[in-house]
């Protein structure tokens, strides 16, 4: 057990507290060198409470050795021979459905048309699909607030749709994974319902608390503004939510709650789905008590509350009950999406001996040290560069990571790291080298093969998220400019990943023949996936490239990794082998030339330049060689 007079040193020796304090380090850009100094490395927890005169509360340090105290187990890191699965092998392909093709002019996408571009996914070369959520739902925040988990939403089709849909991937022999919510239900859910109309036994599926109007349970905050709780006058209790309102907490804590979803995840892997991404599978188990969130934790990770549930006390037994309950039975797969988790902890909870996930989505690599999604920023390379490095050289063969920079919850890639136009393509390429020769599963997001960016959103009311929603008024409430608002929202809102797929260079880029539920800018009228299909040079074409190379040899899946020139800036290079097959990549992660080692350019098999020069590296510059 760690106490106050554990030593910093001490601390970073537990997988918990090292997840924590590089978590920490990260959010306020400091390096880990510092902490790895003798001098820090040595202080104490009570010497470090001295020297904060206050600043760090007594409630601080409990708080932290409580969540350090609540792992007792070690990851494995021995020697194993890595083990081969379809799902290390597989390319991913995320697909938002609402934005994807729209096959009934209703202007919202739908299952006939995810059928109807089947065959543009098969050419590309991808093997497996994660569709986000297309269960029935109000869609207060788009599908991720589930009304009935075993009805296909209106808008996307029916179940019959679906079923056809699986018909259709079977016969390309291509995988399909869903999305789980099951962290919250809708509001609308009949479970919540009833609950409402005073039925005690759906009243215990949430997270409902006593008490009267104007006395909040505790200080947690939602993820998308204000508070977490929500009052309900008709039962005199406040309801959970950390999500939108209209999200409820599920109360894992009742195991009918927790036999529901096994029942439920069984129901769809009999109809021969492949498994599922977990959202926020990692806040499913709350400390009981629900007591307050430390402020400065709040401050500092942005929420209030999260170090209560973000590693609860249950998480691990829930997960392997599941595993056990419905994962096994159908051999599925299954990735979590766990935010705030790091490299130790996603080892506890992903190990092949450990029988819980099979890999997690974790999101440091997101955004660089120091800086959260609403900044306005650039993002330095070389950080991607570390990061990727600590993750290939310390994820040992129990372990393997997914790769990927975007999702529906992100803005596009290209755009954080340089919005230059003449650098769009180059950097579209750079970015899928890195992602299709590392060892990992790549998910590309949709539209990332076609080397998107941005949206040129202009006015608050082109918006749709209810996160950059009630994040602007938020703002405007915070005393900002309806200007300075619109900045930050721009800068962060998840609506860039949102805007319709551009099809063609026809009205609304093919999405759709009526009004799309979103709109896009006019940036489809030359990137769209038919004129890049015809241009060999294009975005597209290097994805493809590069997904038939990594699918034509497993040595870029599963061969070892060495690189080299670590240290050298704006540089990265990597050597993957098995046997006596070798792969090269070298890469100029910044705008200036850079020299780079005399390989033979008769062994470059790919680069993002027409005419790569001899140990000379352009802006942005990408190479695969074969030795
Ligand atoms: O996201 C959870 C999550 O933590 C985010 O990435 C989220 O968008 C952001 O942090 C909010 O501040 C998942 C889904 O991917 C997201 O689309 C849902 O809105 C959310 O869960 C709730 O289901
Ligand atoms: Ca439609």
């Amino acid at each position: 057990m760690l106490s106050k007079k554990a030593k910093v040193k001490e601390l970073y020796a537990n997988p918990v507290g090292k997840d924590v304090l590089d978590k920490v380090l990260l959010q306020v850009g400091v390096s880990k060198k510092w902490l790895l100094n003798p001098l820090v490395g040595n202080l104490s927890l009570e010497r470090i409470e001295k020297m904060s005169f206050g600043k760090l509360p007594e409630s601080f340090f409990q708080k932290i050795l409580k969540l350090l105290n609540s792992e007792k187990d070690l990851p494995k890191n021995d020697d194993t021979p890595l083990k081969e699965t379809w799902w290390k092998e597989a390319v991913f392909y995320q697909i938002y459905p609402r934005s994807f093709k729209d096959s009934n002019g209703d202007g919202m996408g739908d299952l006939r048309g995810i059928i109807e571009k089947l065959d543009y996914l098969k050419n590309l070369g991808i093997t497996a699909l994660w569709l986000s959520p297309i269960y029935e739902s109000p869609n207060d925040d788009n599908g991720y607030d589930i009304s009935d988990y075993k009805k296909i939403m209106k808008e996307f089709g029916t179940m019959e749709d679906f079923e056809l849909l699986l018909v259709e991937l079977k016969k390309r022999n291509m995988k399909i994974i869903m999305d789980l919510v099951v962290n919250h239900t809708s509001d609308e859910h009949p479970w919540f319902k009833k609950a409402l109309a005073g039925d005690k036994k759906y009243q215990d599926y949430y997270i409902l608390k006593d008490g009267s109007k104007n006395q909040v349970p505790n200080n947690w905050k939602s993820f998308f503004s204000g508070s977490a709780w929500r009052y309900f006058p008709e039962i005199k209790k406040w309801g959970l939510h950390l999500f939108s309102k209209k999200q409820m907490d599920l109360n894992w804590e009742n195991e009918n709650v927790r036999k529901e979803v096994s029942q439920m995840v069984s129901w769809w892997l009999a109809k021969g789905v492949d498994g599922f991404r977990l959202d926020v599978i990692n806040y499913i188990s709350k400390n009981p008590g629900l007591v307050n969130g430390d402020e400065f934790v709040g401050n500092l990770m942005e929420f209030t509350g999260i170090e209560e549930y973000y590693y609860g006390p249950r998480l691990h037994e829930y997960l392997r009950e599941l595993r056990e309950n419905a994962f096994s039975k159908y051999q599925a797969f299954s990735v979590g999406e766990t935010p705030g988790i790091g490299q130790e902890m996603a080892k506890l909870l992903t190990g092949d001996y450990r029988k819980e996930l099979d890999m997690v989505f974790n999101f440091d690599q997101l955004e660089t040290p120091g800086h959260v999604r609403f900044d306005d920023y650039l993002y330095d390379l070389n950080f991607l560069k570390t990061y990727l490095m600590n993750y290939q050289e310390n994820f040992g063969n129990h372990y393997w990571m997914s790769l990927f920079y975007e999702n529906h919850d992100n803005p596009r890639m290209i755009s954080k790291v340089n919005p230059a136009p003449e650098y769009r393509d180059l950097l579209g390429k750079l970015l899928g080298m890195i992602q299709l020769t590392l060892k990992g599963t790549p998910f590309i997001f949709q539209g990332q093969e076609l080397g998107l960016i941005n949206q040129d959103f202009k006015e608050i009311t082109d918006f749709r998220d209810v996160e950059s929603l009630n994040k602007y008024q938020e703002l405007l409430e915070s005393g900002q400019s309806s200007l300075e608002a619109l900045k930050t929202i721009l800068a962060g809102s998840r609506d860039h990943a949102r805007v319709p797929m551009p099809w063609d260079n026809t009205k609304h880029a093919g999405f759709t023949t009526g009004t799309p539920w979103i709109l896009r800018d006019e940036d489809y009228l030359k990137y769209n996936a038919r004129s890049e299909i015809k241009d060999s040079s294009s975005v597209w074409h290097f994805y493809q490239q590069l997904i038939t190379l990594r699918k034509e040899n497993k040595t870029l899946v599963y061969g070892e990794i060495h690189f080299l020139h670590e240290k050298r800036k704006n540089y990265f290079s990597y050597l993957r082998k098995n046997g006596k097959d070798e792969f090269l990549v070298e890469i100029n992660l910044g705008t200036t030339p850079l020299k780079s080692e005399p390989y033979l350019l008769e062994h470059l098999i790919l680069s993002n330049y027409d005419q790569p020069k001899f140990q000379h590296l352009a802006p942005y510059e990408a190479r695969l060689y074969k030795i």
